[in-house]
């Protein structure tokens, strides 16, 4: 790449603090190498996390609600500033063996997880600087994988619900994957009209409450059912076919609502056991043009999971977020176990780039499907875009198709859609916009 590794060097390291989509505070790391390179990120955060996720460290007490982040500041500016300072950039794996060994715990708890993966990006960050590139074309240079790049298939929330709506629904994200478009614009555009055409038919039936932390329409249903014969309806009213051009897909979020055994659907009224929810579920799925279901059990359900992907894994991706959190024990012993068939990809999950670069491939190496994931908690930083395109994932997980933090990503997404055809990446024959995988990639193309 033809860049002196002495551009590369850390000169320095800082900590601000910003805020996020939810009105907190959240750590912004800027990192500075030789010859003026520089790098940004910042942290998101979840609001339903799994048990084994790295510690979002926050301050507690009076201030912002116990969300401040004043000790994470603290540590980059003083702890992790001076480790790093002189090392190179370039070598990723080194700077994050570096602030893993550094934080020394199994969950990131000491110099928290949150000032991690905001160190661990900004520093990808400058190096891509120092390179000239963009961070998607740095990390797929570095892939080295001899595949033209493409974008992920988006998957787009239309009604937000759960720890994200105040409950109105238990189910969490009702979203919609455009599953029959030709380009990665075709895609964002038949989400918009889908969107608004489920808010017309919301507003018209009294059914609207706002939007959710996602920017999805914070809905009032009957019950978790009647979400998703909305859906199919706005589907059609946006002139489309539903289960072809665009199908749902679900972010059940299980552990937010019952743990083992025992599954409270409070607005159905009802408790199911873990069977049960599967049924229900395995249910919609025959009734319902889902192509996807994430944590359909507990994180601790494993074999509720093991059931559920047994009964449709051949069909739909059984997708694990709070049951894997992004690590590579819990991806191997899933697909040991075959209690799911794709997992959420989460940098924060983790703490570094570079665990979150294992993860993937350990899910690869399981014939795991991949989705690169936002939280619920966002600002205006796009790094997940640029892993999404660098790594060669297929989808991406953004939340919905309105509020500057969503839209951030999916716009940042065009342009490197436009990137790609100035440089004369695109596949041959591929249409402008931004190719998007091949259906073969997912269960739902695979007839059967
Ligand atoms: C999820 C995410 C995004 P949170 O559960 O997949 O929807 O939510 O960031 O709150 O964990
Ligand atoms: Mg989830």
């Amino acid at each position: 790449m033809g860049v002196n590794k002495n551009n590369c060097k850390i000169k320095s390291i800082r900590a601000r603090q910003v805020w996020d989509s939810r009105g907190r505070p959240t750590v912004e790391a800027e990192v500075l190498l030789n010859y003026n390179a520089r790098g940004r990120a910042i942290a998101p955060a979840g609001a339903s996390t799994g048990t084994g996720e790295a510690v979002d460290r926050r301050d507690g007490g009076e201030a912002f609600g116990g969300f401040g982040v004043k000790k994470a500041l603290a540590a980059i500016n003083e702890d992790i500033a001076p480790a790093l300072k002189g090392l190179n950039a370039a070598n990723q794996d080194a700077i994050d063996k570096a602030l893993i060994e550094l934080d020394g715990t199994a969950d990131k708890s000491r110099l928290g997880g949150n000032a991690m993966i905001a160190t661990s990006l900004a520093v990808a960050h400058a190096a891509a600087a120092a390179y000239k590139m963009a961070l998607w074309q740095y990390l797929h240079e570095q892939e080295n994988s001899g595949q033209a790049p493409f974008l992920p298939l988006p998957e787009i929330q239309i009604f937000g619900g759960g720890a994200h709506a105040g409950g109105r629904v238990d189910v969490q994200d009702y979203m919609v994957t455009a599953t029959g478009a030709e380009t990665y614009a075709q895609a964002l555009e038949w989400t918009a009209d889908v969107y608004r055409a489920a808010s017309r038919l919301m507003a018209e039936e009294g059914r609207l409450h706002g939007v959710a932390d996602e920017g999805g329409l914070w809905p009032d249903f009957d019950d978790n059912e009647q979400a998703l014969d909305m859906l199919v309806r706005a589907i059609e009213a946006a002139g489309l076919k539903p289960g072809q051009d665009m199908a749902i897909s679900l972010d059940i979020a299980a552990s937010q609502f019952g743990s083992k055994g025992r599954y409270r659907l409070a607005r159905d009224d009802r408790t199911l056991n873990s069977d049960e929810l599967s049924g229900m579920l395995v249910d919609w799925v025959e009734r319902y043009p889902i192509v996807a279901i994430e944590d359909p059990m507990a994180e601790g359900d494993k074999e509720g999971m093991v059931r559920f992907t047994w009964a449709v894994g051949k069909r739909v991706q059984v997708i694990g977020d709070d049951f894997l959190v992004t690590s590579v024990g819990r991806i191997r012993a899933a697909a040991r176990d075959k209690a799911c068939n794709a997992v959420l990809i989460k940098p924060n999950q983790v703490g570094t780039l570079s665990e979150t670069k294992a993860a993937l491939e350990a899910a690869r190496k399981a014939g795991f499907g991949a989705i690169v994931s936002a939280r619920s908690g966002e600002t205006e930083d796009v790094s997940i875009v640029h892993l999404a395109v660098g790594w060669g994932v297929e989808q991406l997980k953004v939340g919905s198709i309105t509020r500057a933090e969503r839209t951030a990503k999916w716009n940042e997404g065009l342009r490197i859609a436009d990137q790609l055809k100035e440089m004369g990446l695109e596949g041959e024959g591929q249409q402008p916009g931004g190719a998007l995988p091949p259906r073969s990639r997912f269960p739902w193309g695979k007839g059967g």
